[in-house]
């Protein structure tokens, strides 16, 4: 927060000084504010031009601009950036102005945008402004429609905001690679009139994946389709910023998917409308209700409801290995298979063996394995009842009475009202023995031998 202010105010001060600056000073490249804090900063209400309500980036943050002749100018920086997925492991990823995915960048329809764009990655890059209405010469395809930015080099971009919605950012420059390393940013035009489409809240990330091995930190850049981590703004559950709002609001969230497969995006607890897609508003003849919606790779979704009841609402991919985080792969299915004697055995040979799945996985939530550095849980999390058992695209939308108008902080879990939660059966049981508790097994012998986790780290 106090870096964020501290760019604030700087570039409060350089917008304040802008009128008076010399021809000189206005030709040179603005400011690039730099932002390395992994958790959400306060939405930036646009300091001057038209006003609007500004989006919330999840664990992320709005690129302040200054005006220049009628020009907003943004200056973006491609460069290598360490990005902390959730606590306990940091990623070394490319993006821009000190973290992936880069800032949001935000402006008003009509708005002529100028964006200065420095390389200073190891090869050259350019920007694709994707979705957005430009001439051709703006659209950033590397070869195609403009020389590739050189390493050490400045690009301007400059067009003029057709239409509002939701857009993002990312190279259109060896595209597997810098895409894989975490490249990529939202983008965000408001509508002229404030009206419009007016919401209370208004959240914004992109869907994003990476191939990391345990104990590594460096995605690997020429995996096609098995990622082992699914990410939203390059954060993995319980890293992931909670959606808080208050009850009543109007509320929209908005994502991009720049992975490599489709999101069935989940949430709980009320229905919604696709009021926008990356072509532009949904008119309300052509919405339905929906409770999932999935978006396909390069495409952009935002959804709206009213907030009228309060709760922690799950949120959501629907593809379950996407709510894990790696090392859920290699697993086998150990359900009903009975390891009677065989563990002690091997744990004579491997003291840290451990007997996995034998009743389901959920034994990983709060198991103690013992993990590379840099390495998260397969399922991790801990909520008021216990463990998650999530990771991943997982993230927990928080509707509360009484916050403040702009207040996101994470008000904590949820306190039902006494008679709502879900309880045991205590009474008595049919005569029938079919639903009698099942006898203790022979895993609990084994989960009673397991080694102590001295090995443990994270
Ligand atoms: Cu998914």
């Amino acid at each position: 927060m106090n870096n964020r202010r501290n760019f604030l105010r700087a570039s409060g001060a350089a917008l304040l000084g802008a009128a008076t600056v010399s021809r000189a000073a206005q030709g040179a490249v603005p400011e690039a504010p730099m932002q390395n804090k992994p958790e959400m900063q306060q939405p930036l209400l646009p300091p001057n031009g038209r006003p609007y309500q500004p989006v919330a980036t999840l664990n992320g943050w709005t690129l302040p601009w200054r005006m220049n002749n009628g020009w907003k100018e943004f200056h973006l920086v491609a460069e290598p950036v360490r990005r902390q997925l959730a606590p306990g492991m940091t990623a070394h990823f490319w993006g821009y102005n000190g973290q992936s995915p880069g800032p949001t960048i935000e402006c008003v329809e009509g708005d002529k945008v100028r964006i200065f764009v420095t390389n200073k990655l190891p090869e050259h890059t350019t920007i694709h402004w994707h979705g957005i209405l430009l001439p051709n010469g703006m659209d950033g395809v590397g070869g195609l429609t403009q020389p590739q930015i050189p390493v050490g080099k400045t690009f301007v971009y400059e067009f003029e905001m057709k239409k509002s919605g939701t857009f993002m950012y990312h190279p259109h420059a060896d595209e597997m690679t810098q895409m894989a390393m975490g490249m990529m940013g939202f983008f965000v035009v408001h509508p002229k009139n404030p009206g419009f489409m007016k919401v209370d809240r208004d959240f914004v990330f992109l869907l994003n994946a990476f191939d990391i091995q345990p104990g590594a930190a460096t995605p690997r850049v020429n995996t096609m389709l098995d990622f082992n981590l699914w990410c939203w703004n390059s954060r993995v559950f319980p890293g992931i910023d909670p959606f808080v709002v208050r009850t009543g609001d109007k509320v929209r969230i908005r994502f991009g998917n720049l992975t490599m497969t489709n999101h069935p995006v989940h949430m709980h607890g009320y229905d919604f409308e696709v009021t926008c897609t990356d072509g532009g508003w949904v008119p309300k003849s052509a919405r339905w209700p929906e409770v999932t919606v999935d978006v396909a790779v390069g495409q952009m979704r935002a959804f709206e409801f009213t907030a009228d009841v309060p709760g922690d609402w799950a949120i959501h991919c629907h593809k379950s290995h996407h709510t894990m985080n790696a090392m859920g792969h290699a697993v086998p299915t150990m359900i009903g298979v009975d390891h009677r004697g065989v563990a002690e055995k091997i744990m004579k040979l491997v003291p840290d063996y451990m007997v996995m799945g034998e009743r389901g996985m959920a034994d990983m939530g709060e198991m103690e394995m013992p993990l590379p550095d840099n390495t998260l849980p397969m399922m991790t999390g801990r909520g008021p009842f216990g463990p998650l058992e999530m990771g991943g695209m997982f993230s927990v939308v928080k509707v509360r009475d009484g916050l403040a108008r702009n207040d996101y902080k994470d008000p904590g879990w949820f306190k039902h009202p006494p008679g709502t939660v879900s309880y045991e059966w205590t009474g008595a049981a049919p005569a029938s023995s079919s639903v009698a508790p099942a006898a203790a097994g022979p895993r609990d012998r084994v989960l009673r031998a397991r080694k102590p986790a001295s090995g443990h780290k994270h």
